[in-house]
Formats: C-alpha cells, sequence, structure tokens
C-alpha cells in the first residue's frame, strides 16, 4: 500500500543506506521493498515507535535486507521469481515430508546425503533436518539451544556441506527444510557471554534483572514449560549476578525482541539460512516471542506482529521461502499464526496442526472418533495460501491440547478424560498396551504430557514381546491408520524418521547423565539401518509398515483431491467410531473422493444413505484406492474393517 509518510521516510532511508549498496542494481529488491515498507513501517513503529532512535533502527533494517538480497545466488532468486508466479507451489498433494536428525540417522551431512536414497524410496521429498547448529553438548536441547546461529556443529559438517546438500536436493526435486530458533540462545551464545561480562547493550538482548521482583510478578501468570526439569521461568546467572529469564531449560536464555536489535539479528539470520538454500525455515517456539508482565506471554499480540514483520522483510529479500510456524497450543490460537484478518497468510505459510495429532492420539486410546469428529469440525476455516503440517509423531512430547469444551461435548469430563489418556498412554490402564511415559507433569496444575515412539505408543513393544501376532496386527494396524489421516486430510504430511519402521522406544539415553531427564529422548533413536533392511524382507514388521506406507505416499501424489484447497467437507455419519470426509479435486469439483476412518478394534457398519447426497455410492459400491477393491454396499450399508481406513473413488 502507498501511504505518504512511510513512502517519505523510505526515500529518506534509501539515501541513508550503506553506500556500497547503491553500486547493485537491485530491481527486484525495490519493488518487493515498495510492496512491502508500508506494513514493515507500520509495525515497526507500533513496537518500537516511541523509540528515540527510531528511524536509525529502521535503516538498519532496510541495510540488513539489502545485504542479505545482495548475497543472494543467483539460482535461489530465480527460484523465487519462479515461485512469484506459481505461488501455490506448495499447497500441492505432491509433497510428503520427512523429520529427522541428522546424527541420528545418519552421522553427518555428507552421511545424509548417502541416506537420501532411502527417503525417496519411501517418496519423501521434503526434508525436515532437526537442529544442526552449533550447540553445547551437554545442554543442547537437542539443537534447539544454539549457541551460534551462523555456524554448524562441527560434528555434522560445515556451512558448506549444508548448501551442497541443499543444491544436491535441489536436484532431486526435493525441499529443505531447516530450523530458526528464535525465541532463545544458549546461555553460551556469544550475546549471553557478553551480557555476563557486563556488556549493557548485549545484557538488553535478554530479559535480565538485579533481583527476584520482577521475576516474581513475571511468575504470577506465567506457565511453566518444562515444570519437572526445569521448574520456574528465572534462573540465577552467577557470571552475571543477574536473574535472567529462562522459559524452557535453565540454560535457554529468552531473547527481548522489545529491543529492536534482536528483531533486526534474528531476521538476518532468517536470511542467512534462506540464502543457503533452505526452502522451508521452521520457526521454533513462536508462540513465546513477547512477553509483558501481568500476562502468560505466550500468543501475546507482539508476537503475531513481529511474525508478521519476519514475513514481510523475508518477502523483500527471498519471498521464495516459506515459514512453518511451530506453535503447540491451544486450537483457537493456532491458527492465528498464519494471521489473522488475512486472506492470504501473512505470518507464516505453514503451522503445526497440533490440534490434529492430538485428536489422532484421542482415538488410539479411546477407540472412537468422538472427540475427533468435534474437533476437526471446528478446525478454522483455513486462510488462501496456507496450509497445515499434518504429523502423527514428532522429536517432542505429545500435549492433550484439545478444546475442554470439546471434551465435555464428547461426553468426557476435561480432567478425568485427560487423566484416562496420560494412563492409557503409560500403560497403567488395565489392559492398555501403551509404552508411553510421563513427561514435564506438574504437581501444582495437574498437567501431564506423554513421551515415547509411535510404535511404543500404540502397542507394537508390547505385542511384539508377548509374541501375540494379533496385537502385531493391532499394531500395524494403528500407524497405518493413523498416516492414512495425515496423508488425506489436507496439508503437507510430515512423517518421523523412525515411524516407517516401527521404531520403538529406545532407552540409549538413560546411560547419558544429560539426557536421562528428558524422556522425550525416547522418541529420538538412532535409525537402525539393519532393521530398516528389513522392509526388504517380506512379511516383516519392517516391510509391512514401510510397504504400505510408500504405497500410500504415491497414491497421494497422484491423487489431485489430496491437495490442499478447501477442499474438505466433513461428513455427519451415525457411528462414533467412525470418521468420514470428502475431498474434491480442485481442478475438477465432480471427481471427489470419500475417506472413511474406523478406529474401533471391530469392524463398524457405515450407513451409506447420507452420503449418497454428497454424490457418493450413486452405485453398488466404490473403488478403495488404497486395496484397489470394490468396496460394495448392502441394503445402504457397508462394513468398514477393524482400524482400517478407505479411500474411496468412482
Ligand atoms: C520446541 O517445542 C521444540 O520442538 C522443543 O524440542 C524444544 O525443547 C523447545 O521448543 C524449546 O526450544 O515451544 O511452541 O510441549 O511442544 O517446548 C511449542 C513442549 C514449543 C513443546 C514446546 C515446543
Amino acid at each position: 500500500m502507498y501511504e505518504q509518510a512511510s513512502h517519505a521516510l523510505l526515500n529518506e532511508i534509501l539515501l541513508e543506506l550503506k553506500p556500497e549498496i547503491g553500486k547493485f542494481r537491485l530491481r527486484h529488491f525495490y519493488t518487493r521493498l515498495g510492496a512491502n515498507f508500508y506494513a514493515i513501517h507500520s509495525l515497526l513503529r507500533l513496537l518500537y515507535g516511541d523509540r528515540p532512535d527510531f528511524k536509525e533502527q529502521m535503516v538498519s533494517l532496510v541495510d540488513t535486507l539489502a545485504l542479505r538480497y545482495i548475497e543472494r545466488s543467483h539460482h535461489l532468486r530465480e527460484s523465487d521469481l519462479m515461485r512469484e508466479r506459481n505461488y501455490n507451489w506448495f499447497l500441492s498433494q505432491k509433497w510428503v515430508g520427512m523429520a529427522l536428525y541428522c546424527d541420528r540417522f545418519a552421522g553427518d551431512l555428507k552421511g545424509l546425503r548417502a541416506k537420501l536414497p532411502y527417503l525417496q524410496d519411501l517418496g519423501i521429498n521434503m526434508l525436515h533436518i532437526m537442529p544442526i547448529l552449533d550447540s553445547p553438548p551437554k545442554h543442547s536441547d537437542g539443537g534447539y539451544a544454539v549457541r551460534d546461529f551462523c555456524k554448524i556443529d562441527p560434528r555434522l559438517g560445515t556451512t558448506e556441506d549444508v548448501e551442497s546438500l541443499a543444491a544436491n536436493l535441489k536436484k532431486r526435486d526435493m525441499l529443505l527444510i531447516l530450523d530458526v530458533v528464535v525465541n532463545h540462545t544458549s546461555n553460551e551464545h556469544e550475546w549471553a557471554q557478553r551480557a555476563r561480562q557486563g556488556d549493557k547493550k548485549y545484557q538488553d538482548y535478554y530479559y535480565v534483572f538485579d533481583d527476584r521482583e520482577i521475576p516474581d510478578i513475571y511468575e504470577e501468570t506465567m506457565p511453566e514449560i518444562f515444570p519437572a526439569s526445569s521448574p520456574g521461568n528465572f534462573t540465577w546467572d552467577e557470571g552475571m549476578g543477574k536473574w535472567v529469564m529462562t522459559v524452557f531449560n535453565n540454560y535457554q536464555w529468552d531473547l527481548n525482541y522489545h529491543n529492536p536489535a534482536v528483531l533486526i539479528e534474528m531476521i538476518d539470520i532468517i536470511l542467512f539460512w534462506a540464502n543457503k538454500g533452505a526452502d522451508i525455515l521452521r520457526l521454533d517456539a513462536v508462540a513465546f516471542l513477547w512477553k509483558k508482565m501481568g500476562k502468560a506471554c505466550q500468543n501475546e499480540r507482539e508476537a503475531h506482529l513481529i511474525l508478521q514483520l519476519m514475513k514481510d522483510c523475508c518477502q523483500v529479500t527471498a519471498p521464495g521461502v516459506l515459514f512453518i510456524a511451530e506453535a503447540i497450543v491451544a486450537p483457537s490460537e493456532i491458527s492465528k499464526y498464519f494471521g489473522e484478518d488475512a486472506i492470504n497468510a501473512k505470518e507464516c505459510e505453514i503451522a503445526y496442526n497440533a490440534t490434529l495429532m492430538a485428536l489422532l492420539w484421542d482415538t488410539v486410546a479411546t477407540k472412537n472418533a468422538n472427540l475427533l469428529n468435534r474437533g476437526v469440525k471446528n478446525l478454522p476455516e483455513k486462510l488462501e495460501r496456507a496450509t497445515w503440517l499434518n504429523y502423527v509423531r514428532c522429536h517432542d512430547d505429545i500435549g492433550l491440547g484439545f478444546a475442554d469444551n470439546d471434551v465435555s461435548l464428547s461426553g468426557y469430563d476435561p480432567i478425568q478424560h485427560r487423566r484416562f489418556l496420560i494412563d492409557y498412554f503409560t500403560g497403567k490402564f488395565p489392559g492398555s498396551p501403551a509404552k508411553g511415559l510421563t513427561f514435564g507433569e506438574n504437581p501444582k496444575t495437574g498437567d501431564a504430557r506423554i513421551s515415547g515412539s509411535l510404535a511404543s505408543l500404540v502397542g507394537l513393544e508390547t505385542a511384539l514381546k508377548n509374541q501375540n501376532e494379533e496385537a502385531i496386527d493391532a499394531a500395524i494396524k494403528t500407524i497405518l491408520l493413523l498416516h492414512s489421516m495425515i496423508l488425506s486430510f489436507g496439508g503437507i504430511p510430515l512423517l518421523y524418521y523412525g515411524d516407517a519402521i516401527g521404531t520403538l522406544n529406545s532407552i540409549e539415553y538413560l546411560a547419558d547423565p544429560s539426557k536421562r531427564d528428558d524422556n522425550r529422548w525416547a522418541n529420538r533413536s538412532y535409525f537402525d539401518w539393519s532393521k530398516a533392511e528389513q522392509r526388504h524382507q517380506n512379511g516383516t514388521v519392517e516391510q509391512r509398515i514401510f510397504g504400505a506406507l510408500k504405497k500410500m505416499i504415491a497414491l497421494r501424489k497422484k491423487t489431485n483431491a489430496f491437495a490442499d484447497f478447501d477442499n474438505r467437507q466433513i461428513l455427519e455419519v451415525d457411528n462414533p467410531n467412525l470418521l468420514a470426509f470428502s475431498r474434491t479435486d480442485p481442478q475438477n469439483s465432480r471427481s471427489k473422493i470419500l475417506v472413511i476412518a474406523n478406529f474401533n478394534v471391530a469392524p463398524q457398519t457405515l450407513n451409506i444413505s447420507a452420503l449418497r447426497t454428497y454424490g457418493f455410492f450413486q452405485r453398488d459400491g466404490m473403488n478403495d484406492l488404497y486395496s484397489d477393491t470394490i468396496i460394495l454396499s448392502e441394503n445402504d450399508q457397508t462394513t468398514i474393517p477393524a482400524l482400517s481406513f478407505y479411500w474411496l473413488a468412482d
């Protein structure tokens, strides 16, 4: 938008930019800056307009954007232009992602390159490499405590290795996702060290206090994130002789975005990794970006303004690069990370669908789709240029983040139901085969979360131990059923690295004093390549899971209706064990897929008369894409086998 005051300011700023910038031809940069400047200026003014150095900060920001644009390689600029033209590229059903740890999957970055054929065998074409930056080995939080934002962990390789991996992925038509940990740094980061040495400039990068007075006020309203292993939100730093805000682990110092220098540094780092060839950046813990006394310090309005600024700035320099919001928060809050009041995403184009994930886990314990049906119906309307990241399992714990109201309407008491789920997944509930662990139990609030690998949580570990074929079969079916949902729901499916071969909980972390208090490591195994080889052996557990997932992924890619263009409709069915939804081909509204899932351990009857009104079952049967068989209806009914799904087409 054009507005006089900001345009006049833009003209002034352009004269004040670093002289070397003037030497370059920056046509695309200037058109994009012009298009986004009003937004950038307005947002920055809202956040920092009162500061006497406001204009200097603006100049410094525009300098940063220009210098990173100059640095951006020719082929990345070309890719930006291509994505500008084909701006819905990421909504296609062709993308299927996987998240993995470079070291645990492949040793190092060079090793990872050698393992790409495994990913391609499965059909993965979007690779999220979990944090690979320099981080103190004993206090790393799995890489989320970053010591140097521009240096790769030397045990994994170098920045050049990342660039060459990115180039290699591109040749394979695969995308690269990297993390930017925007909320905090390691206490060994240079900024923290300088702060510790008494440098006021860097103390202002964090929330630092002389005594407990203000921290105590904050604590009145801030929940605890790791109450068991790192209680409270502040840590006394002996070297500095001050308290510092540490919402996550006590060695992760929260960055203070009240200081515009912090925002500019982080935008610079975002663009640094964009320039190294990342297609998508996962912004960690975005709900926490703004702290305010008297508030929960999560999902604050200013956190959204910060993200809008990051997006607007990224669009000026590297418009082809997308953001993933990692905001594992209440269902009503998550979608705001696409940007509120927007048509197109103006914060992050992609967001973790933590709601769907938690709802799917509810079905595993209850064996019905009561809460799932309610929860998915209440998922907010999707923006036009935005999509979900749908996942079953990841490197973190599972939080039971459903809306209490939905839980009540499903006929459960919210507190008791959550207790039941924890008991179920930790195997305490009578008859439960799950082998999960309680994570982050908070005696003050009664909250708890769950750790454990997918296979162990659905009972595969127990079934294998008991050599119970029927139970093994049920566990495998559950793994496939859950994946059938994330592959067909709409959005980008993100698999987790061990899950395609049924990786069980790992216990190796218990022997490591720096990890043993954090049982999320139970679901961060070293990938077992000899186990992976079993996928070629007919009838093995690995082959049964891998083979089926590979087939589903291939089908998804072929099926236009699985692209994400607001083309899903949840269908009412009169059986609470089932979830049914339709997916419409965005290019041909007459071509539809009917997805039906049965979460119960017994076969279920589906009444199809209601489905006829949506255009399904016009004849006696429909073709299940997955099994390639005709599913017949008889007396207006059809049967869905236990723990199974159909992808039905005409
Ligand atoms: C993220 O997690 C990472 O995924 C975790 O591995 C890190 O420990 C954490 O940030 C700190 O960097 O911030 O918005 O239930 O879901 O910690 C959500 C807790 C996060 C996690 C939460 C999450």
